[in-house]
């Protein structure tokens, strides 16, 4: 799938091990602190895709996929899937490449599409970065593939960064000298292989930042399909320059901004709204950015703030700004977890309850985005544009003049009182019939243009041309 394609899609991320089990167990241990395999399966995945379709989403987003050190080591055992150590073969732990062939058939039998983690940068090592026995690495059996040891001592220092090693003491994580033609040659050739064995749709990255730039267009362009790539970095003037060699990269600068302003009813707007415009000004192309709020290694957002209506609001703007949507498995039940490892709680534990209340969030907030989409050919390709902002609320429209969507998002919180915000500057004339599409509320611009939009208990707003909004609201149906 081409990155023009990967714009309208919204992604599920899961961690393999952490998701679904074969036997469909909702009751199967699993102690994150333990660090070990919990028996999550691609099977597992497969079994549970109703769930996952339930909520709207158009493609998953699955942890590495290859053969892992095999230890269990005092940072635990590799079931999240970033210690590689043979990359020809699977991790039998999530089971056969028959079952990885079946999941990407399950997915395509939906319509549905699969992304798959990949990493270059480094192989996994049980042990010190000076005791490790390169033949365990297939195919980079010695250390000539590699960077001499060092443990990144300094994130200020790209050298350092790029050269130098991830990991600690007790698991290393031997980093590939990338520049090294031999090494492109496996990797290109094993991404291309792996894109077509797997019929993978998408890719998501890891560790791009720990690899010189110039190595990435041409991984791209043998995977032949779009690429996200994980910078790790809330600074746009770091993180953008990426998109230069990648189709898109993570968004992180709008995540911290987007978890400083909703976490707390005192967060600050104006920094997010100040980080919508970095980002549009940095970013080659905004709309092909992976948007998130939630991934495996930062905390939760519900471990910052337990208010629901909080948590509401950041899914409606990963949903409704520009970028490609991406829920972590386990967000949609409201889990809590902190740090890694915390973080990385089984979704089954849930028992896969449709009927909680983010699952039936972002099941709406996804119809409201293929609406949009479906309505309006440039949606997907306009930028969004933040018009109103006050020290509690951020307005955002995005779409064709005369049919964007209206954003209000709000960080009051649960307890937040009801009023009327009267809203200037959304574009609509007086007169245009609008409705709010998460309530189904009909509201006609006023005649100074204003749309009276009405504030509850700190929820988000969404507001669609009438004309537009029959599928889902049958009130607005002539
Ligand atoms: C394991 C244990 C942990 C233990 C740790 C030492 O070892 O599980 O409990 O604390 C995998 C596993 C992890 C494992 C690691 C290391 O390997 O999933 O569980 O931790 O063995 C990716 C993946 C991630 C994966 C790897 C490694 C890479 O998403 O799951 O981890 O393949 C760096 C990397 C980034 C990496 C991340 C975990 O570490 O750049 O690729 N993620 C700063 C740095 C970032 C750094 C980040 C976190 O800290 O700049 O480069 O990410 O350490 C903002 C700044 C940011 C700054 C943050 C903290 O503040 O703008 O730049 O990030 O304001
Ligand atoms: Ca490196």
């Amino acid at each position: 799938l081409t990155a023009a394609q990967w714009r309208s899609q919204s992604i599920y991320f899961l961690m393999t091990d952490r998701f679904g089990r074969t036997d469909n167990s909702v009751t199967a241990s699993c102690n994150t602190n333990d660090r070990v395999y919990c028996g999550g399966t691609w099977q597992g995945i497969i079994n549970q895709l109703d769930y996952i379709q339930g909520m709207g989403f158009t493609a998953i987003w699955i942890t590495p996929v290859t053969e892992q050190l095999p230890q269990d080591t005092g940072d635990g055992e590799a079931y999240h899937g970033y210690w590689q150590q043979e990359i020809y073969n699977v991790n039998n732990n999530y089971g056969t490449a028959a079952d990885l062939k079946a999941l990407s058939q399950a997915l395509h039998s939906r319509g549905m599409y699969l992304m798959v983690d990949v990493v270059a940068n480094h192989m996994g090592y049980a042990g010190a970065g000076n005791t490790v026995d390169y033949s365990v690495f297939k195919p980079f059996s010695s250390s000539s593939y590699f960077h001499p040891y060092c443990l990144i001592s300094d994130y200020s220092n790209q050298t350092n960064v790029e050269d130098c090693w991830l990991g600690d003491t007790t698991v290393s994580l031997p980093d590939l000298d990338t520049t090294l033609s031999s090494v492109q040659t496996i990797w290109y050739n094993w991404v291309s292989d792996l894109v077509s064995n797997y019929s993978i749709d998408g890719l998501r990255i890891d560790t791009v930042k720990h690899v010189e730039k110039s190595f990435w267009p041409g991984y791209q362009s043998a995977a032949g399909v779009y690429c996200v790539g994980e910078v790790f970095s809330g600074d746009p003037a770091y993180t953008c320059p990426y998109q230069n060699y990648l189709d898109g990269v993570l968004n992180y600068p709008i995540y911290y901004q987007l978890l400083g302003a909703f976490k707390s009813t005192s967060g600050s707007i104006s920094s997010l709204y100040n980080m919508i415009n970095s980002v549009a000004s940095d970013c080659a192309d905004p709309t092909l950015l992976g948007n998130f709020i939630e991934n495996h290694d930062n905390p939760r957002f519900a471990s910052y703030t337990s208010d629901y209506s909080q948590a509401k609001n950041v899914i409606s703007f990963i949903f409704l700004s520009d970028g490609i949507p991406i829920v972590y498995a386990g967000q949609e039940q409201h889990y809590s977890g902190g740090n890694d490892p915390a973080n990385r709680e089984a979704t089954w534990l849930s028992g896969y309850s449709k009927n909680a209340q983010l699952y039936q969030h972002i099941a709406s907030t996804n119809k409201i985005r293929s609406l949009a989409i479906s309505k309006d050919a440039n949606y997907i390709t306009s930028k969004n544009n933040a018009f109103y902002t006050d020290s509690n609320t951020i307005a955002m429209k995005k779409g064709s003049s005369g049919s964007q969507v209206v954003t209000v998002l709000s960080n009051r919180g649960s307890s937040g009182s009801s009023y009327t915000l009267s809203l200037s500057g959304s574009g609509y004339e007086a007169g245009t019939k609008l409705v709010e599409m998460y309530t189904c509320t009909a509201v006609t611009v006023d005649s100074n243009g204003n749309i009276a939009v009405s504030m509850t208990s700190g929820l988000p707003r969404v507001f669609m041309l009438a004309s537009s909004a029959c599928s889902l609201c049958s009130s607005a149906c002539s």
